[in-house]
């Protein structure tokens, strides 16, 4: 395939007879904002921006994301709608609403006049939606594809399509409920922290200086920045030795107490009435403790904050990583300095040749998928697309499980702030999981970074994005118990927690690979758990290699890895553009699973190595606080792997046949 925009195969695979301007609007991957970055090569000093251009880039970052996820659902049902037949049947209109849910109603019109549909049109403007499906037919008649402006009706979105049927002897028109634009906005505000966090319940009202309980109020997303919250009445106790029975119900007397979990080395005890400085206090005064702390609640980094469940048991609101997206630029052509390099096409599910890039056929993948190039992962898949035998836990707000584009990638998991699978209500950890793991050259949605691998669904957030110190720490021991090579944490908090430290070290000492963002305000303020130096800590950066401005740094970040309007799978089969660093750590953690597959031997010291080694530095010459060691690179790390399996192969090799120089030598091992 030869030098052309990026963004055209799609174009013309839609408008191939000419679209209206209305498809053009929709489809054109917007220019703006990516070149700024592009032409002058030059990263952006990142902590040049104050509070007020930070909000207005975070803002217009929620926008582009929410843009952006338009585009993408719009794109997925046209490529729906152009598979049908004039002569499909309703059975066949009914199974394609099953399997988008977003699709309110579909009509097919063959040659003849003769029609069938499925769903219904969404009440009120009854007469409207007539006048715009017929609008839509029309176009479509005459071999062009129509796409409406947005349309509001009782507080949903709504477009309006229209195609001609494939074979060309009809059309297929519909009204899409595009509910998932606002649902993305109204998140990504919360996650890029634009708004203040809400903390309300079973929390602490106010938020609390790391490490304190110091009372700080939060008035701004920006206060957010240095905050952490608790649970009001909660304590995590470590104690020299394992507290007796008799014990346990004294304290219990003692402190009015509600209820005692222990997880671990540690207990978190809940009082009726005492407040959790009250409490610290009473453990510090009687028991010694290695260390009492308050139990934190971590937040997604890019998860919605509403108010927690108010009788909902573990989870509480999570602060922390905030994801935010910023500088996406163009989804289309970012990113890709070389697009005019031959590739090889992998139609057929296996096209690999000479070490070329590997170009999947996945629906959204050119247009939108800047990322994967970005960090030649294309390049990297001759080496290695990943082992069954790897599995990467995604510690989130669950994953849909049935999403088709996850089929088949999906391990047993665990729920552990409610009842029932690991399914997400959210929509932030199934767009994790994708970015690592959405099935790759199936035609259909996005293409992850791997294309074997098992992700563990591991629900430590609830519905309003949060989990506490208990749930995280819980879930990483969980999926170390169970298996898991690499554990990816997109969530945060800025108070180090002796209690979530203990876990994450009983993951690391058993060899699991530990991931986590950094966390989204733009803040040298650092988050745990990707500050703890077991963990292996990553910001974001933009299409253009800037680093993205709501990305935390400091002298704890190990990489940077693209981070902004990151297409990748959503709850109700869909598609969703976000940004955060939350998206930025979930490529390292399937290039930490590619590097395994490739050496399965190395140890987490060593995967770590690989990618810091391997990383393509940016901004000032060496490592610094905003990059880290520099960019993670797919094709550059795979190399390193498969080098370090050789040598360390090498190295048995020669170890064994000294042994047995040895051997023949002195007769070890042998009858004299
Ligand atoms: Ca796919
Ligand atoms: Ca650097």
């Amino acid at each position: 395939m030869s030098r052309r925009p990026k963004w055209r195969p799609i174009w013309l695979r839609w408008a191939a007879a000419g679209a209206a301007a209305a498809a053009l609007i929709a489809f054109l991957p917007w220019q703006i904002g990516l070149r700024e970055g592009d032409e002058n090569g030059a990263n952006n000093p990142p902590s040049g921006i104050d509070a007020a251009q930070e909000k207005r880039l975070k803002t217009a970052a929620v926008r582009r994301d929410a843009e952006a996820t338009a585009r993408l659902c719009t794109l997925e049902c046209f490529k729906a709608f152009r598979a049908l037949r004039a002569d499909a049947d309703e059975a066949k209109l009914r199974h394609l609403l099953d399997r988008h849910p977003h699709m309110a109603y579909v009509r097919l019109t063959a040659g003849g006049g003769k029609t069938a549909e499925a769903g219904v049109m969404p009440e009120g403007g009854g007469d409207a939606w007539s006048a715009q499906l017929a609008k839509a037919e029309r176009e479509a008649q005459a071999g062009r594809a129509y796409v409406s402006d947005p349309i509001r009706r009782d507080g949903h979105r709504y477009i309006v399509l229209g195609v001609p049927a494939a074979g060309g002897a009809g059309t297929v028109s519909g009204i899409i409920r595009q509910d998932i634009v606002d649902e993305v906005e109204r998140r990504q505000r919360q996650f890029l922290r634009l708004v203040p966090y809400p903390a309300e319940g079973r929390y602490k009202t106010e938020s609390a200086k790391p490490n304190s309980t110091e009372d700080i109020t939060v008035r701004t997303g920006e206060d957010n920045g240095s905050a952490s919250h608790y649970h009001i009445n909660e304590a995590v106790v470590r104690f020299p030795s394992e507290p007796a029975d008799a014990v346990i119900q004294t304290i219990m007397k003692d402190i009015d107490g509600a209820s005692v979990r222990k997880l671990g080395y540690a207990y978190v005890f809940t009082s009726h009435s005492k407040e959790t400085e009250e409490l610290i206090a009473y453990f510090r005064e009687r028991w010694n403790p290695v260390y009492v702390e308050p139990h934190y609640l971590y937040l997604a980094n890019g998860s919605e904050g509403r108010a927690p469940k108010a009788e909902g048991a573990e989870s509480g609101n999570r602060r922390g990583v905030k994801a935010q997206a910023k500088n996406a630029g163009d989804f289309g052509t970012a990113g890709t300095p070389d697009r005019e390099r031959s590739k090889t096409r992998a139609e057929d599910g296996a096209a690999d040749t000479a070490g070329g890039p590997i170009v999947p056929n996945d629906l959204l993948y050119e247009a939108y998928q800047w990322n994967l190039p970005a960090i030649e992962t294309e390049r990297g898949w001759a080496l290695s697309r990943g082992s069954d035998d790897v599995v990467i836990a995604v510690l989130d707000t669950g994953v849909q499980l049935d999403h088709p584009d996850l089929q088949g990638r999906i391990t047993e998991g665990i729920n552990l702030v409610g009842e029932g699978d690991p399914d997400d209500d959210v929509g932030h950890g199934t767009h994790v999981a994708g970015i690592i793991a959405a099935t790759v050259n199936n035609g259909e949605g996005v293409a992850g970074l791997s294309w074997r691998g098992r992700i563990m669904p591991v629900k430590v957030l609830d519905s309003s994005g949060s989990g506490t110190t208990y749930s995280v720490a819980e879930g990483i021991i969980w999926a170390t118990d169970h298996g898991a090579d690499v554990i990816n944490m997109s969530l945060g908090n800025y108070a180090s927690a002796e209690f979530l430290h203990d876990a994450i070290r009983y993951a690391y000492d058993r060899g699991v690979v530990l991931i986590a963002a950094s966390g989204n305000d733009n803040t040298d303020q650092p988050g745990y758990p990707a500050a703890y130096p077991e963990v292996f800590a990553v910001a974001a950066t933009d299409a253009g290699d800037n680093k993205a401005p709501y990305s935390n740094y400091g002298d704890y970040i190990d990489v940077a890895a693209p981070g902004d309007a990151i297409a990748s799978t959503y709850p109700g089969n869909q598609y969703a553009a976000l940004s955060g660093t939350s998206m930025a750590s979930p490529h390292a953690a399937a290039l930490a699973g590619l590097i395994k597959s490739v050496s399965p031997d190395l140890t987490n010291e060593e995967v770590m190595d690989i990618m810091r080694k391997t990383a393509v530095d940016l901004g000032d010459e060496g490592r610094d606080i905003y990059f880290g060691y520099g960019r993670i690179d797919v094709k550059r790390a795979l190399e390193a792997a498969e080098q370090t399996a050789n040598t360390l192969g090498g190295f048995r090799l020669k170890f064994e046949r000294r042994i047995e120089a040895l051997r023949q030598r002195f007769g070890v091992g042998r009858a004299a």
